[in-house]
């Protein structure tokens, strides 16, 4: 049986309802039977700050996370870079207790590196320094005083301003670099990685002389396009790992 569950990049927004419910079809589902479940980041289209929270789409989503707390599951969160405005609101409304990034979870035998997966995109230059820029206390703090209708603005701003940058964007820079991952698993001891944000699903192995290193990718989600897209990890108490699409069948 299931003891933890790895899912991210969910990308949540109003206008792709058929995600929205696969999302809580997993969690009123999969996600009540497991011990452990680790939400690692982006699971919405974008944050614009905790007092977000009462808009009914979000609240539906920070609820359906709640039921799942309640019902004695522990959840982790670990914010992506659409999502790092979440606070300690956020953590109480869901239950969620957020973890510091990477961070080791010692389960069923196995240590695993969790991270959400842009900070180690450091071919990016100019996504880094947007990245260190907002990820600055005073820089949110600043930013959060603002009233929410301009923040929100502000960031459809980023958003389509992005979409003509992407376009120039190589396929490779916005993909991890590979020395990032090798110095995670160095600074660690660990021989297992989860995250998300490329979304790139995968399993890599890494040859390492103290014996290979496992990289997991999880999908990010889209049920509203075909070919539907999304899925998530699961680990057995037997600390084995195993990659599930989103109706739950597990892939080679
Ligand atoms: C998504 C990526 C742009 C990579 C900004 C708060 C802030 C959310 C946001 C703005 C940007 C996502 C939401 C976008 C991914 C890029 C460039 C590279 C590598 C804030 C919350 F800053 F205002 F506080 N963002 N967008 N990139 O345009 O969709 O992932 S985005
Ligand atoms: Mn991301």
């Amino acid at each position: 049986e299931t003891v933890a569950l790895f899912i991210s990049d969910l990308h949540l927004k109003p206008s792709q309802p058929k995600t929205a419910e696969a999302f809580l079809a997993f969690l009123g589902g999969h996600a009540m039977k497991t011990q452990q479940l680790y939400l690692l980041g982006d699971l919405f289209e974008y944050w614009a700050g905790d007092d977000d929270i009462p808009t009914p789409f979000n609240q539906h989503v920070v609820d359906a996370i709640q039921r799942v707390s309640k019902a004695g599951v522990a959840v982790f969160w670990i914010p992506g870079n659409r999502d790092f405005l979440t606070s300690d609101t956020f953590s109480q409304a869901t239950g969620a207790t957020r973890l510091p990034e990477p961070f080791i979870a010692d389960i069923a035998g196995q240590k695993i590196i969790l991270v959400h997966g842009d900070a180690q995109c450091t071919d990016d230059l100019s996504y880094m320094a947007f990245r260190a820029q907002v990820r600055q206390p005073g820089w949110q703090q600043q930013f959060l005083a603002k009233p929410l209708a301009q923040r929100k603005a502000i960031i459809e701003g980023m958003r389509s301003e992005s979409r003509e940058q992407q376009r120039s964007k190589s396929y490779e820079i916005m993909d991890v670099n590979r020395d990032a991952i090798a110095a995670l698993f160095d600074a660690s001891a660990s021989a297992i990685m989860i995250h998300g944000h490329t979304h790139r699903p995968a399993r890599h192995v890494y040859p390492h002389a103290g014996g290979d290193r496992t990289r997991y990718v999880l999908p990010d989600w889209d049920c509203d396009n075909e070919p539907v897209r999304g899925g998530w990890i699961a680990l057995d108490h037997a600390g084995k790992i195993s990659r599930h699409d989103v109706d739950g069948t597990a892939l080679a």
